[in-house]
């Protein structure tokens, strides 16, 4: 087994060193990002977003796998910005079932001047709450980002999705230099970033490990790292996709928690199709998020009461600040926290 590599954070990996993560064998791989993920976190411990779409549908670009993309017919009800207190209603309704922080998504290739000031007020709102605020909005520029962070928004969400190699043949209305300008206003601006990538689009080992090269080679790592299954939509191009094979998923969540070992790696999009035992690798390999609650943008995710009885009997606690939740989610989440000091008493008399 190859040398458990430094756990600090590096920023010069090269495709050869990571095509070798990749390449060991699994439970070498495996007990590698585990023992990463505990120099870092806690490894019960896992984050939980709600996501919330405020625009919906008829978006210009041509992202061969998204159900919003105006480019293919997926029979998605099409809907214009969210009115800004139904966004704070369902802000509510994430904290009463325990989300931590709200993430806001619009099908836009970029916010207009027309409007940035109601996304703006919702940051407001949300943030008021007492909720981290999350928005993802496409392509933004320099004025833009700062009226952002000058609102309060804690995380900005821009994938970089693929290698710069694979990109071009799953998205042409954008480049990815124009991706990578969009995450450093972002940094400049002092938000912090959520950025990661789609797997089952059809790409390669090399890809997938080009995608985390980009991502750990940036300046500072993002804060967040979504990895998504895709979810295969009827009348996108990508419908008909191949299959990954899970153990392939496991192997780049565990690449992407060792070359980033200080960010929240997030399993993603796609849970919906993932047994429970998948997941439970998904934690092992260090995935410490989780979107939670029924709906992702546009498409289901399971249900917030099934996720928190797999937490019970994983002995997974959400990260701090569930305290805010309703009476019933509060009474579930304590039955995981007890689960949790059981393990303890009985590790402990153990060892
Ligand atoms: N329009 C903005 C943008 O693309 O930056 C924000 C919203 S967009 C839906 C956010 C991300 O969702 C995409 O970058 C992609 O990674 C992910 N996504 C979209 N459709 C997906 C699908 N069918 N399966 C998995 N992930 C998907
Ligand atoms: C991310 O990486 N995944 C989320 C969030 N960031 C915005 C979106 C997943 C979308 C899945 C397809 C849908 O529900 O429309
Ligand atoms: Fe539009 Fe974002 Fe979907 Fe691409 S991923 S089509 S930019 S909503």
């Amino acid at each position: 087994m190859p040398a458990i590599p430094v756990a600090h954070a590096r920023h010069d990996w090269t495709l050869a060193e990571v095509r070798s993560l990749f390449e060991q064998p699994f439970n070498d791989l495996l007990f590698q990002a585990q023992t990463v993920h505990r120099g870092h976190f806690d490894a019960n411990r896992v984050q939980v977003s709600t996501l919330l779409s405020i625009k919906t549908g008829a978006c210009p670009e041509d992202c061969k796998y998204c159900p919003q993309s105006g480019h293919y017919n997926t029979g998605l009800a099409k809907e214009k910005l969210m009115e800004v207190q139904k966004v704070l209603d369902e802000a509510a309704n994430a904290k009463a079932i325990g989300a931590t922080r709200f993430c806001m998504g619009a099908a836009w290739k970029h916010p207009s001047a027309k409007d940035l000031p109601y996304v703006l007020e919702m940051v407001k709102g949300v943030k008021a709450l007492g909720l981290e605020t999350c928005m993802t909005l496409g392509q933004l520029d320099q004025e833009q980002t700062a009226a952002l962070a000058g609102a309060g928004l804690d995380y900005y969400n821009h994938n970089l999705d693929s290698s710069p190699e694979f990109y071009t043949s799953i998205i042409t209305t954008r480049t990815y230099a124009e991706r990578l300008q969009t995450l450093a206003y972002v940094r400049d601006a002092g938000m912090k970033i959520c950025s990661g990538g789609i797997l089952g689009m059809g790409e390669t080992v090399d890809d997938r490990a080009g995608l985390l090269i980009q991502l750990a080679n940036l300046p500072e790592h993002p804060e967040s790292v979504p990895i998504n299954m895709l979810v295969k939509v009827a009348g996108t191009p990508l419908e008909n996709a191949e299959d990954v094979d899970p153990f392939d998923f496991i192997r780049m969540l565990a690449v992407a928690r060792i070359l980033m070992p200080k960010s929240h790696v997030r399993l993603s999009a796609g849970r919906e199709s993932m047994n429970e035992q998948m997941q439970a690798l998904a934690f092992l390999a260090g995935a410490n998020s989780i979107f939670y609650g029924d709906r992702l943008l546009t498409t289901s995710n399971p249900q917030a009461e099934q996720d928190m009885e797999l937490f019970r009997r994983l002995g997974i606690l959400p990260e701090a600040g569930y305290e805010h939740a309703d009476e019933v989610h509060q009474a579930i989440i304590e039955q995981a926290v007890s689960a949790q000091q059981n393990s303890e008493l009985f590790y402990n008399a153990a060892v």
